[in-house]
């Protein structure tokens, strides 16, 4: 599974304080209709059968589609809404921890921040790594401070992990991301609070090409 799990360009994840007033479920439908392949729950205050109720109809939207559905942190959701993986931190329970409760088919990303995080992952049984922040955002509350290109480059030339580049990546800076070899990107901000997702996916797109 591990190398097709990011075969796709746009990583779409949630982030309902940043859309405008829309709903997870609105925006979520926006970005189906956009033709995003892989999307993750992301919702760090809602509580969680808040959670759990959303979930459920997000997961029956992508699953629909044929849309990938990854749950950030909660790997109990995760399996309670038959999520395809579950996105975890540093800080998270150890990667065979998780991989022990969520089983062997499930898709485990996980976030790295620096190039010894990226070894490590390698020698664990991730499918795929985040690497960022590329550029600083303000979305991620606890997140280092951006490692910019050169941890991007260093993961292109050295890592044999499928990985997604994230952070701070806008419609206006994609294309130095691409350069360095990136074909997969995650987008909060520039996606979700879009006044047209559509259209914004479409030029992302473009500017990837
Ligand atoms: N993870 P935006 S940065 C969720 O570096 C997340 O691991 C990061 O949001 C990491 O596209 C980040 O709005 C926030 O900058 C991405």
């Amino acid at each position: 599974m591990s190398q097709k799990v990011l075969n796709t360009d746009i990583y779409c994840l949630t982030g309902e304080k940043f859309s405008r007033g829309r709903s997870n479920l609105e925006v979520v439908k926006e970005m189906i209709a956009a033709g995003v392949e892989i999307i993750q729950y992301r919702e760090k205050e809602k509580d969680m059968l808040d959670k759990y109720q959303e979930a459920e109809k997000l997961r029956k939207m992508t699953k629909k589609a044929g849309v990938k559905f990854i749950i950030n942190d909660d790997i109990d959701l995760a399996l309670v809404v038959d999520a395809d993986g579950v996105h975890i931190g540093q800080e998270d329970l150890p990667v065979d921890i998780v991989r022990d409760l969520i089983g062997p088919d499930k898709i485990i990303g996980l976030s790295t921040h620096s190039p010894q995080q990226a070894k490590e992952a390698v020698a664990q049984d991730v499918d795929y790594i985040g690497v960022g922040p590329i550029f600083a955002t303000d979305t991620k509350e606890d997140v280092c401070a951006p490692v910019g290109l050169e941890y991007l480059e260093y993961v292109v030339e050295n890592i044999k992990l499928p990985f997604v580049a994230i952070g701070g990546i806008k419609e206006d800076n994609v294309e130095l991301v691409v350069e360095k070899g990136a074909s997969c990107v995650a987008m909060i901000t520039e996606i979700v609070g879009a006044e047209d997702i559509q259209e914004k996916v479409e030029r992302i797109r473009e500017k990837m090409k």
